[in-house]
This record gives C-alpha cells, sequence and structure tokens, in this order.
C-alpha cells in the first residue's frame, strides 16, 4: 500500500485492529485459482462445475463445451453484470430525471443546451416549448430505450463516427434495447445455447455497445442535464479533507441523485443549527469512489478517497456516517463500524448489508430522505471517541472537464472546437491521448496510474482520467495545472499556455461515455481519420477490480479504441484469448492487450500511439515551436486562461 495517507492512518493506534483488503489477501494463504484466473470454470449447469484444461480431449465440459467456450461465455457474462450495473443506475437517472420535470424533486433542468441537442438525438421538438415539457418527452423516451423490442438500433447510436456506425451495422452488433441485450446476452450463455466463441463475443460487443452509447451515455447526459454540466473548479482529494471539528459525512457509491440532495440538505439551515446544537462546526460532505466524482466535478465537494481507501476512511474514526448506494461498497465496511461510533447507511432497496442501518432515498421526498440522514449522522457527533485525520498536505485538483469544458478550453468560448487539440495533435506538440480509467486494486501497487500517467506526460500524451483511477491521479498531484512540470515541451507548452493540467478528470466511471463523445468530435473535427480506430489515443485500466471496467474495456474495443489491462481470465483458451487481442483487429480496429507492469504499460500506450501517427502520415519529427503572439491571443479566448481567474 502506497498511499501516504492510508498508511498514517493505520499506523494509528485507533487503527490497530483494523483489516484491510490488503491483510485479507495475505491471509487467504493461498493463490487463486488456476480455473477462474484463466476463465476454464464453468457452473452454468449443474452438470458441473467443470474444470476445463485447454487441449486435453479428457477435459472438456461434461456437455463437451471446449476451453474456447467457456472462457468466451464467462467474459460475456462478465460483460453482462457490468452492462446491467451502468443500465440499472441510468435507468434510475432518467426516472429521477423524468420526476425532475414534473418538478417533484428539488432539482430542476439546468442545461439547456445540452436537453436541446440531446433531445434532437431522440426527435423531440424544442420549438417553443418549455424545457420541463422537452425534459419530459426526452426522458419518457430515454426510458422507452430500456425495454424497446423493436429492431432499431438505439438513438444515440448515431452520434458515433459515420465509419463505426457502418461497421457495427455490418457485424450486426447495433443494440436495440439497453436491458434486452443484456437479457439475450445471459440467454445465450446458458448451457446448450451459443457454442461458437467469435459469435458469443458479438453479443458482449452488442451488450458492452448498449452500454457506452446506450445507458451510460443517457446517464452522463441527463446527470449533467439536471445538476449542470461540469466546469473547471478548484478542489481537493486526500484522506485529509475530513474535519475535527465537523460532522464528517462520506458519500459512496454511484448514483448522484442522493449525494445532490445530501449536498442541498447539508446547507440547510435546520441542519446546520442542528450540528451546532451538538457542539460541531458544521457539516463536512465528502465523497468516496464515484460518488465523490460526481459531486467533485459538479460541486467541487472534496473527495476523501477512492475504492481502496473506503476501509481507511472508516478506520479514522472521524466519520459520523458513511452513506452508501449500490456498487464498489466492500462488506467489510458494516463490520469495521460494529466498534465505532459511525453509521453505514445504505439507502437503495437493492443494496442492504449487515450490520448497517437502511434508511430508503425516497426521490419523490427526496429533501425529506436526505435530511433524516443527515440527522442520524449529527446525532452521532457526540458519540465519537478517539479519531485521526492525516495533517498532509492535501492535493490541491482542477476538475470538471466534460467534453463540453475541453471543446471551450481549447477552441475558446465563442468558437468552441476540437480544432486546436487536433492541430497539436497533427503538429506533434502532442502526441496522442492516453486514457486512464478504472478501480483500485491490491494486485499492483496503488502508484500504477501515477506510474503510468508520468510516463504519458513526460512523452508528450494528454492524459483524460476517470472512476478511481482519477482520484488516484489526483492524490499523485497530477491535476493542477503546475502538473505541467512533469510534461515533456510540447505538452508543457499547451497545457502552460491553457492554463490547464496534463491530466484531466472527466468524471465517475459511468462518465466513460464523455470518452466516447470526445474520441467522436476529434474525429469529426477532421485530420485524424475518419473513425475512432484511426486516433491516436488508448485507454488503459490497469488496476480493474469491478465486472463494470469488463463492460467498458468491451464498449472500447468494439468502438474502436485499443485498451490495456493488467490482466484478463481469458488465457485458459489460446483461441478466445487470440481472438480478443488479435482477432478483433480485423472487425473491430481495435484489441485487448494484457500487460502487468506499469511502465510497460506506458510504453506499450506510446508505441501504439506512435503507429497510429505513422498510419496517418504526421509522424514526422517536428521542430519544437513556440507559441507566437496570434497562437496565444487563439488560446486565450479559452476559459480556463490563467485557471485561478477563470476557475469557479
Ligand atoms: Fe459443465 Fe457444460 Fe454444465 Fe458448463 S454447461 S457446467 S461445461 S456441463
Ligand atoms: S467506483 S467501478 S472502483 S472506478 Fe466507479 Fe471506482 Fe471502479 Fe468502482
Amino acid at each position: 500500500m502506497t498511499c501516504a495517507s492510508s498508511k498514517l492512518v493505520l499506523a494509528q493506534d485507533i487503527a490497530k485492529d483494523t483489516k484491510t483488503a490488503y491483510d485479507r489477501v495475505k491471509a487467504r494463504g493461498m493463490a487463486a485459482c488456476l480455473f477462474g484466473q484463466k476463465g476454464t470454470c464453468c457452473k452454468n449447469c449443474n452438470m458441473g462445475p467443470c474444470q476445463i484444461i485447454d487441449g486435453v480431449e479428457s477435459m472438456v465440459g461434461v456437455c463437451g463445451a471446449t476451453a474456447d467456450t467457456v472462457t468466451a461465455r464467462n467474459f460475456a457474462r462478465t460483460v453482462a453484470a457490468g452492462s446491467a450495473a451502468h443500465g440499472d443506475h441510468a435507468r434510475e437517472m432518467v426516472k429521477g430525471f423524468i420526476e425532475t420535470a414534473k418538478g417533484n424533486t428539488p432539482h430542476e433542468i439546468k442545461d439547456e443546451v445540452k436537453l436541446h441537442s440531446l433531445a434532437a438525438v431522440y426527435g423531440v421538438d424544442v420549438e417553443g416549448r418549455d424545457k420541463n415539457d422537452i425534459a419530459l418527452e426526452l426522458g419518457e423516451k430515454a426510458l422507452a430505450d430500456f425495454g424497446s423490442q423493436n429492431d432499431e438500433p438505439l438513438a444515440m447510436l448515431k452520434r458515433a463516427p459515420a465509419e463505426r456506425q457502418k461497421i457495427w451495422k455490418k457485424l450486426g452488433v447495433e443494440p436495440r434495447g439497453i436491458d434486452r441485450e443484456v437479457v439475450e446476452l445471459m440467454h445465450r450463455t446458458h448451457m446448450g445455447v451459443d457454442q461458437q466463441y467469435e459469435n458469443i463475443t458479438n453479443q458482449a460487443s452488442r451488450c458492452a455497445l448498449s452500454d457506452g452509447w446506450g445507458s451510460s451515455m443517457l446517464s452522463t447526459e441527463l446527470t449533467d442535464i439536471m445538476f449542470g454540466t461540469p466546469v473547471p473548479r478548484r478542489s481537493v482529494v486526500d484522506l485529509g479533507v475530513l474535519q475535527k471539528d465537523q460532522v464528517n459525512v462520506a458519500v459512496h457509491g454511484h448514483e448522484p441523485l442522493l449525494a445532490e440532495s445530501l449536498c442541498i440538505a447539508a446547507q440547510d439551515q435546520e441542519m446546520l443549527d442542528l450540528a451546532k446544537a451538538q457542539g460541531a462546526k458544521g457539516i463536512n460532505l465528502v465523497g468516496v469512489c464515484c460518488t465523490g466524482n460526481e459531486i467533485l466535478m459538479r460541486r467541487g465537494i472534496p473527495v476523501a478517497a477512492g475504492f481502496i481507501q473506503q476501509e481507511i476512511t472508516i478506520a479514522t474514526g472521524a466519520i459520523e456516517a458513511m452513506v452508501v448506494d449500490v456498487q464498489c461498497v466492500m462488506q467489510s465496511l458494516g463490520e469495521m463500524t460494529r466498534n465505532l461510533h459511525t453509521d453505514i447507511i445504505t439507502t437503495n432497496y437493492r443494496a442492504k448489508m449487515p450490520f448497517a442501518i437502511h434508511i430508503p432515498f425516497d426521490e419523490h421526498a427526496a429533501m425529506a430522505s436526505a435530511k433524516e440522514i443527515l440527522t442520524k449522522a449529527i446525532m452521532n457527533y457526540k458519540k465519537r471517541g478517539k479519531f485521526y485525520i492525516p495533517e498532509e498536505k492535501k492535493l490541491d485538483v482542477v476538475v470538471g472537464f466534460s467534453h463540453e469544458t475541453i471543446n471551450r478550453m481549447l477552441g475558446g468560448r465563442f468558437r468552441a472546437s476540437y480544432r486546436p487539440l487536433n492541430d497539436n495533435i497533427i503538429n506533434g506538440r502532442i502526441r496522442g491521448v492516453g486514457i486512464i480509467v478504472g478501480c483500485d486494486n491490491f494486485k499492483l501497487n496503488d502508484d500504477a496510474h501515477e506510474i503510468i500517467a508520468k510516463e504519458l506526460i513526460k512523452n508528450n500524451i494528454l492524459v483524460l482520467a476517470t472512476g478511481c483511477a482519477a482520484t488516484a491521479l489526483g492524490r499523485a498531484d497530477l491535476m493542477n495545472p503546475e502538473a505541467a512540470k512533469y510534461c515533456g515541451p510540447g505538452l508543457a507548452e499547451v497545457c502552460e499556455t491553457v492554463g490547464m493540467p496534463p491530466v484531466l478528470h472527466m468524471g465517475s466511471c459511468v462518465d466513460n461515455s464523455r470518452l466516447l463523445i470526445a474520441a467522436t468530435a476529434m474525429v469529426n473535427e477532421g485530420g485524424l481519420g475518419d473513425d475512432i480506430s484511426d486516433l491516436p489515443a488508448v485507454g488503459t485500466a490497469p488496476l480493474w477490480m469491478s465486472e463494470k471496467a469488463v463492460a467498458i474495456g468491451q464498449y472500447f474495443v468494439a468502438s474502436g479504441a485499443q485498451v490495456i489491462f493488467q490482466s484478463l481470465p481469458t488465457d485458459g483458451s489460446k483461441v478466445f484469448d487470440k481472438y480478443l487481442k488479435e482477432d478483433m483487429m480485423e472487425t473491430y480496429g481495435a484489441v485487448w492487450n494484457v500487460e502487468a507492469d506499469p511502465l510497460k504499460i506506458a510504453k506499450s500506450i506510446i508505441a501504439k500511439i506512435e503507429e497510429k501517427r505513422e498510419a496517418l502520415g504526421i509522424n514526422k519529427k517536428q521542430d519544437r515551436v513556440l507559441f507566437d503572439m496570434e497562437m496565444r491571443r487563439d488560446q486565450e479566448g479559452g476559459e480556463l486562461k490563467g485557471v485561478g481567474c477563470s476557475v469557479t
């Protein structure tokens, strides 16, 4: 474990009995099952479980299933589970959006520009209509995407580059209904159905695309319309954001409806008075995991921890309540609070936990629910015993880089465009784009993200980040304009001129959809090929842990972007593994790659980017061109000029 704050907390007396994921891995005292690791354990029917050995005739499944079929089925089921998680999250956001349009929540339609642009995608008339009317029709059409039974492709697919749409059509992988693709994938991987690994993988692509271009994209866009599209803001990412004299409430999980309501309730005078009556100076809301990223991006609320520090956050003894909804919440948290004053409060009927209390969050009575939750936390304040908050230097971050922000930041307020980004890539000042996403995982040191990012920016590769990887890069001090000091000369010059960090925080794991839109904007801007597969851009999720990360990886690859993961449970079949890592290049123009060493991941990203540059014919050696006055004036239209003066 390399995070300085985590080490400090665990060194305290108060944390001496704390058991983390790292301890549990050590305590298990045995290596993970090889069949599981390689994807060749099948338990899809009661003749098994069957453990398959590739190439050994006697070691196929009882039903005759080969290693190729079993690894493909297991991979596909991981994609289905990840897509289902994003789909269910997105459905809740769409329902919240509809309720907001009806005036039944404390929220409002904030981003009318985005409302109109999404209305155009769904064919919703906007002329002379009230924003809530438009939003209601848009919300209902979006909700219909989940249960759609016709064979038409999802409306959002038409946002992809035209060439990519043609590939999907030719392969027959255009997603139809969001729920339907998950159901069909689960059906096709049931015992005795689809037994051809290419065919199974095509449905896995279709399902993953229904996530990336369907549910995740809907969730991101409607959340932006409701809560505001992120703009650059300064904030802090570190456990040190906890306050010794305030009620500390950590919000953990994924769906921002609850977190946004808590943000409003935490400013309510009645709640503040109650906190004061209990001896606290205020209410300090902090984020954990992707809920943290959502409120960091839109409100600048500090993030205390990513996935792997959730237990350490509780171990500080300084948390009055950790409020959780869905996904990435470790079961160990409840057990940990048995000897502490901290309450784990579950809020979603889908996700209850032992040793937690359940206060359902009702979007129709959002403020009442939020106040009930906060009251519970406030009343714990006086019970706080010994606690420890690390006093390390708190790390500043500049966050809020939505696709729209990048557009304006580089193109200027009045002529928002990706032209300057494309031009800087074409002229070689920026070599390409490295995308670092995904979780934390005890399997590699938690400085893996930092090692990769530093190597990329040193080589003039702009880094875009989401999820817990983004939180880790914030902790590594790479998300502020001063991090230009780690960059090669070309990227440093762009960062200094625009006043932006070399590592841009683009949001939560659902917000990987922003990367699809950004990639499409780069293609549409011209000069970098006709498809996402032509772009000098590569993604990595070095510390992935969640099934959602595999769904994301598959929708990246199916969209034409190469990905590099730290491991993949597919090498139990030579044929299927080769299919993912080599053969998909022919059909999708992108493949999966696996590499465990962070520095080698970075080098591989650099090599792949240089290959794309070569193919585009833009790999000529460039003399370093200093920005002249005209170029500077062009850039100064950007909103971020001088960050300090324009970051809100
Ligand atoms: Fe074994 Fe086939 Fe059943 Fe899987 S589906 S458990 S391989 S018999
Ligand atoms: S929370 S999915 S650990 S990024 Fe989105 Fe973090 Fe991965 Fe969960």
